[in-house]
């Protein structure tokens, strides 16, 4: 395999290297933030290597994610922003491309790093929570003209819910290749007790009640970037999984990672529930910039998506277990286990407090 600095060399970046480090909490990729001097201007890089693991189809990912960025730039611009800022900057190659393949096939690519930026694992306050679902409402409402038969669906039925128990979960579970099936039989249960969750948005999507719209798919938390002063969200990142989607999925996810009391591994589950403080805030966030272009039984479906998505990702994880952790980045041998309980609490809890989540939603 090539070295590090053979691929930063494929770059056309200004200065010299002064450091090139593992960064971020990314489950998939491999990210590193390179810093250059250039002339005494300190100037930093993302390199990004795409992982070949989770997609099978990385020229169609990377003209997917070329094709929104423009015209998301394209946007920006037209609204009076800077797309520097609000939309990611890609560097090209020194031979003119978006991106380099290794002589091992593996791809990578980079883009500037968003100066004064920063990312969080867990939500300090309401308002930065709500700052996230401006975020991504905004980057739902630019996209909503953006023709989605354009996009190559590169992980097809991505939030299929009833397609990952079926051809995912279950075979996971008879194959046991790990021989761990037994040390989640509570998680296994808990898991097939809730089958009839996994058709329910699915269906509505078959009958015609929700519409396909292009949507990002991953709206963790630490997929925006915040300004490091003004608390401010500034961009969308990790646009991997930008397809056509639901965009009850996307507020789902972003509810999961975010309104969860505790991070998505925190193995001591007290600490696991649902904020609706939290609920609310990006709630507000959200349809203040999607919210006039949902109809009702998208706006009905809201907290659903959320217990939906959690409940999906909980069973995504255990899936990953059972198969040896062949997916998700893992630090230690039980970590999938450790998410999947996490990820199954938060759910229970949201069984809890699904009226008041619903009469959120109402009240807005
Ligand atoms: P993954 O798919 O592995 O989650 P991301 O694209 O989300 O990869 O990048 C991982 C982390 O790198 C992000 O959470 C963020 O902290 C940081 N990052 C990525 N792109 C930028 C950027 N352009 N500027 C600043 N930080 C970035
Ligand atoms: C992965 O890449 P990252 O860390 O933002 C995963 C998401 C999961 C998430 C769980 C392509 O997201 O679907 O919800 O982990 N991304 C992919 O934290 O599978
Ligand atoms: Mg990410």
């Amino acid at each position: 395999m090539e070295k590090i600095n053979d691929i930063i060399n494929q770059f056309e970046y200004d200065g010299t290297l002064k450091d090139c480090r593992v960064f971020g909490s990314g489950h998939i990729n491999t990210t590193y933030l390179l810093t250059f001097d250039d002339n005494g201007n300190e100037c930093k890089y993302i390199l990004q290597q795409v992982n070949p693991n989770v997609f099978k189809d990385i020229e169609s990912l990377m003209e997917n994610i070329f094709k929104v960025t423009s015209y998301l730039r394209d946007e920006i611009i037209n609204c009076g922003g800077d797309a520097n800022r609000e939309a990611l900057h890609y560097i090209k190659t020194k031979s003119g491309k978006n991106y380099f393949v290794a002589d091992d096939g593996s791809y990578y690519r980079s883009y500037v790093f968003v100066e004064n930026s920063t990312t969080y694992n867990s939500v300090e306050n309401s308002e930065l929570f709500k700052a996230s679902g401006i975020a991504f409402g905004k980057f739902q409402r630019l996209l909503s003209d953006f023709p989605a038969d354009t996009l190559v669906e590169t992980i097809p039925d991505f939030h299929n819910t009833a397609k990952r128990y079926e051809t995912e979960f279950l075979p996971a579970l008879n194959a046991d290749v790990m021989g761990r099936a037994a040390d989640c039989a509570d998680e296994i249960e808990f898991i097939k007790a809730r089958r009839a969750y996994c058709s329910r948005l699915v269906d509505l999507q078959v009958q015609g009640k929700i519409p396909t719209r292009v949507t990002h798919n991953d709206t963790k938390l630490n997929n925006v970037l915040f300004d490091k002063d003004s608390g401010k969200a500034i961009c969308v990142i990790d646009l991997d999984t930008v397809m056509p989607g639901l965009a009850l999925y996307d507020f789902g996810d972003s509810i999961r990672f975010g309104a969860n009391t505790a991070v998505e591994d925190e193995a001591d589950l007290s600490k696991v529930s649902v904020n609706l403080d939290y609920f609310k805030a990006y709630a507000e966030g959200f349809l203040s910039e999607a919210g006039h272009s949902l109809n009702d039984t998208e706006k009905s479906n809201l907290a659903f998506a959320s217990l939906l998505m959690t409940f999906e990702c909980g069973m995504r994880f255990l899936t990953d277990y059972l198969n040896g952790d062949v997916y998700f980045k893992t630090a230690y041998p039980e970590h999938n286990l450790v998410r999947a309980k996490n990820q199954l609490a938060l759910v229970a809890d949201m069984e809890k407090h699904l009226p008041e989540m619903e009469a959120i939603i109402n009240s807005l």
